[in-house]
């Protein structure tokens, strides 16, 4: 029988998922989400084929500490860039992390515009996790 001990699951953080744009690749963030999810983190995946302003204010409506864009169709400068946009102008600072093969050039203009993590393709589970921990260590 049950008493009234209250259940609450320990969580390392709540993690929207999100791919941008016209990218259809759903493999990498279905895996992405089985490594975070295993290492504590709640996530949540927007689905394929979002525009960044459902980005942002799925982002805000969840309550996210961090959004991981998976884009391996390279999409990002410009979606990125939108996307944080979308989010300065709900108020909200919740830090976004990407990975991608994308050029120096790319890299600085998508730090200067506020993405807070890049993330290179072939970056270990372990140290994928503890990009994300550290996202969210900051965001609180
Ligand atoms: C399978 C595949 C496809 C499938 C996708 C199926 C699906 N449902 O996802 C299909 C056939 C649809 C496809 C289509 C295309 N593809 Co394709 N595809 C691949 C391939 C062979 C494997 C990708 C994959 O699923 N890997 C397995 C998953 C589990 O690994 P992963 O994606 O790397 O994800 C891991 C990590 O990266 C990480 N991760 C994922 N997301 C995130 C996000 C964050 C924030 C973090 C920290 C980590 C993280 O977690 C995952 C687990 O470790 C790659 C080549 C390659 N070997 O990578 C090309 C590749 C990605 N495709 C490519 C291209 C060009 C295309 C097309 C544009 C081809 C075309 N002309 O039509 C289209 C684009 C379609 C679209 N709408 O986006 C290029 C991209 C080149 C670029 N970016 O410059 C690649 C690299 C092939 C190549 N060398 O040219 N593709």
């Amino acid at each position: 029988m049950l008493n009234d001990v209250t259940f609450a699951p320990a969580t390392a953080g709540r993690l929207l998922l999100a791919n941008l744009g016209l990218d259809g690749f759903d493999r990498g963030v279905k895996a992405l989400a089985r490594t975070l999810g295993d290492a504590g983190f709640e996530c949540i995946s927007t689905g394929l084929f979002q525009q960044p302003s459902a980005v942002a204010q799925a982002a805000v409506d969840e309550h996210a500490d961090a959004i991981a864009v998976s884009m391996p169709s390279g999409g990002h400068p410009m979606l990125v860039r939108m996307l944080i946009h979308e989010l300065w102008s709900r108020g909200a600072d919740i830090p976004v992390l990407l990975i991608g093969a994308l050029s120096g050039a790319d890299q600085a203009a998508l730090k200067a515009a506020g993405a807070a993590g890049i993330i290179a393709p072939g970056f270990s589970g372990p140290q994928t996790i503890a990009q994300f921990v550290s996202a969210v260590r900051h965001s609180a």
